[in-house]
């Protein structure tokens, strides 16, 4: 059958859309083994600069696709198992992205499907899209770093609300909560991402791999341990070719021609 995961190759940066839009696009573990291999087959590629993530069809990811979780009443259900051979290892492999990563939220985001679209680096969401933390309506807990995302994205008071009563949210809270990048009319949704992708794809991706790892040290450093991490990322960086090539391109007073190097 058709690709679970398409991959559309751009000019420096590809576009990934999950591919089960009869199911709004929920997992299975082919569709996870896709995703898996299209990640890594990006982050393979230097000449793949930034990614965009959307979903086939009127919904961006619906979670865990529930028709596989009607267990036979003599079973026992693992979820411990899927969540370490499944989402566990997605939610680092984009943590680990030597690129930035663009979520375009084109519909709903239900429970694991909410937590990695606010994986994303930047999250745009098209206005008529919602984010549902949809696991206690199951008696579950949000899962795939939902637990970790949703009080550093919104904070105690209103990660506590979004998990407990597992009511929608819509995307214009989600800005006014600061937890996404920005609401987009649904129209111009993927007009902006691949704006944004095609203006990271001439960035320097080296240094935008560092800040990325910078901020999720800082999840849990002090600001002590922090410096250190700024003393030694910005080692790194200072000796990429794309540093020299920003302070050319400013004393030169021209743009840059960044590699990602
Ligand atoms: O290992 C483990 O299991 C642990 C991991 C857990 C991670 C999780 O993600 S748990 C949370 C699982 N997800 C959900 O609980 C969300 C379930 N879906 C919904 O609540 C609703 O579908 C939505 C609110 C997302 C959207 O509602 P609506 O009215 O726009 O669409 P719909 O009609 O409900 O869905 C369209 C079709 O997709 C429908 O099928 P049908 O009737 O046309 O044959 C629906 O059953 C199907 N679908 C939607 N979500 C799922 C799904 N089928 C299987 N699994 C789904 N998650």
């Amino acid at each position: 059958g058709e690709s679970l995961v398409l991959t559309e190759r751009h000019a420096g940066y590809r576009v990934l859309v999950l591919n089960r839009p009869d199911r709004l696009n929920a997992f299975t573990e082919p569709l996870h083994l896709a995703l898996r291999d299209a990640l890594s087959d990006a982050a393979a590629d230097p000449e793949c600069r930034a990614l965009i993530l959307t979903g086939a069809g009127r919904g961006f990811c619906a979670g865990q696709d529930l028709s596989a979780r009607n267990f036979a009443p003599d079973v026992e259900p693992d979820l411990s198992r899927t969540l370490e051979a499944f989402y566990n290892p997605l939610v680092r492999q984009i943590r680990d992205l030597p690129m930035p990563l663009i979520c375009a939220v084109n519909g709903v985001a239900a429970g694991a499907g909410a937590s990695l679209a606010f994986h994303g680096d930047l999250v745009l969401a098209a206005r008529s899209a919602k984010f549902l933390q949809a696991f206690a309506k199951l008696g579950l807990i949000p899962d795939a770093g939902g637990t970790w995302l949703l009080p550093r994205l919104a904070g105690r008071a209103r990660a506590r609300g979004m998990a407990l009563l597992a009511e929608p949210i819509t995307a214009e809270q989600a800005e006014a909560w600061g937890m996404i990048w920005r609401v987009i009319d649904d129209a111009d949704l993927m007009a902006e991402a691949h704006r944004l992708a095609a203006q990271l794809a001439q960035a320097p991706t080296y240094g935008l791999a560092l800040i990325r790892r910078a901020f999720d040290a800082s999840e849990t450093n002090d600001l002590d341990a922090q410096l250190q991490v700024e003393s030694d990322l910005q080692g790194e960086a200072g000796r990429s070719p794309d540093y020299r090539e920003g302070v050319a391109a400013f004393l030169e007073k021209r743009p840059a021609r960044f590699t990602g190097r």
